[in-house]
């Protein structure tokens, strides 16, 4: 019934009001971190000598492409692209003669991941969906120009593209041969091993 008239059955109608609110806020309160867990997976899991585990240990079903690879670990730190984005935005811009043009990438510094997960070792290796990996120093991951793309022309990294994330740096520091190579630089990378 529409009126403008004050009374009882007004009050009835805010209180209906507030008693609604409140509900609706505790289902967003408890729908908005489930959507978010949900939407929120791991791109990038840090495995081995990581002090800052916040996943369980390897389980042979539930990480079944791990279990692909012979990957098994203990301890993990894995991160979403969200994240990542939260460690610090970067930006490079990269070419190389086998590119087509120069290309902007950004992302974390790959020190800020590593830190992130608390890794501290002597031996990196940077794994992608397609079995292919590099391997550093530690003292290479150090390097404020070493980023963790996931990011590229200003437009998120896919699967079935580069992503979810493409290890990026100059080709100065390429170690030893093939400095002018693009070798190092994991794209689809998705499981940084720490040793
Ligand atoms: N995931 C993945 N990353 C990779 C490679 C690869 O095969 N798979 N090849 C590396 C090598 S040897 C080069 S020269 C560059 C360019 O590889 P592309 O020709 O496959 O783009 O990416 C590097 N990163
Ligand atoms: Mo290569």
């Amino acid at each position: 019934m529409m009126s403008s008239r004050k009374g009882p059955g007004d009050k009835m109608a805010v209180l209906g009001f507030w008693t609604r609110l409140a509900f609706a806020l505790i289902v967003a309160l408890l729908a908005v971190p489930t959507a978010g867990r949900a939407a929120d997976g791991a791109v990038v899991t840090v495995t081995g000598l990581v002090d800052k585990v916040n996943r369980p240990p390897f389980d042979a079903f539930t990480d079944g492409f791990f279990a692909h690879y012979g990957v098994a670990f203990d301890k993990a730190h894995a991160f979403s692209g969200r994240d990542l984005a939260r460690l610090g935005m970067r930006t490079i811009v990269l070419s190389y003669p086998n590119w087509s043009k120069p290309v902007t990438f950004r992302g974390p510094r790959l020190s800020a991941v590593l830190r992130a997960a608390g890794a501290r070792g002597h031996k990196i290796s940077v794994q992608a969906l397609d079995g292919y990996f590099a391997e550093f120093p530690w003292a290479f991951s150090e390097n404020d120009k070493v980023i963790l793309a996931i990011e590229v022309d200003g437009r998120p990294l896919d699967i079935g593209g580069r992503g979810p994330a493409w290890l990026v740096f100059p080709p100065a520091l390429q170690a030893g041969e093939g400095k002018e190579d693009d070798a190092g630089l994991v794209w689809g990378a998705f499981h940084i091993k720490i040793e």
